[in-house]
């Protein structure tokens, strides 16, 4: 059967390719879902894309993940730093957890550098740009696959 992999984008990821492509790239959200959409197809995965600027909004879809998605690859954005809430629910997920980010937040500011999911995940990938959610993929294809 083919396995659901749970896509998350966090606050103002939907505003990607629109403004600072100097540090997010020049690709939309929907060419990024679109892209990871056919790679998935291509490793026997399906995908099930969403984005919100709402932490409780992202807390649900988590939950709902649990009843079905083999596995979660998540761009927290800016509640990388500051959701214990994300990082509780992502806690309560029983599969792989892959974390990513656009660009490489060790290199930025200081309140980057700790995100609160990468205690929860198995993988984190950042300053990739936008192929880090394709490497993420072939990743998870692996640890469901196991
Ligand atoms: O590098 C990443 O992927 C981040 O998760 C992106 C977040 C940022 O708060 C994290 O520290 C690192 C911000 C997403 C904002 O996305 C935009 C995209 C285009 C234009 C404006 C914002």
């Amino acid at each position: 059967m083919t396995k659901l992999i749970t896509f998350l984008n966090g606050p103002n990821l939907n505003l990607l390719g629109r403004r600072e492509p100097e540090i997010y790239g020049a690709e939309t959200l929907d060419d990024v879902v679109a892209a990871a959409s056919a790679l998935a197809a291509e490793l026997g995965l399906a995908l099930d894309p969403f984005q919100s600027n709402h932490e409780g909004a992202l807390v649900d879809r988590i939950q709902a993940a649990r009843e079905g998605a083999a596995g979660i690859i998540i761009n927290p954005g800016a509640y990388s730093h500051t959701s214990v809430a994300i990082l509780d629910a992502l806690n309560a997920f029983e599969g792989p957890v892959l974390e990513v980010h656009i660009s490489n937040i060790h290199r930025r500011e200081a309140f980057r550098h700790h995100s609160f999911v990468s205690a929860r995940a198995e993988g984190v990938i950042a300053g990739f740009g936008t192929q880090g959610y394709l490497l993420a993929l072939r990743r998870m294809a692996a640890l469901v696959s196991a």
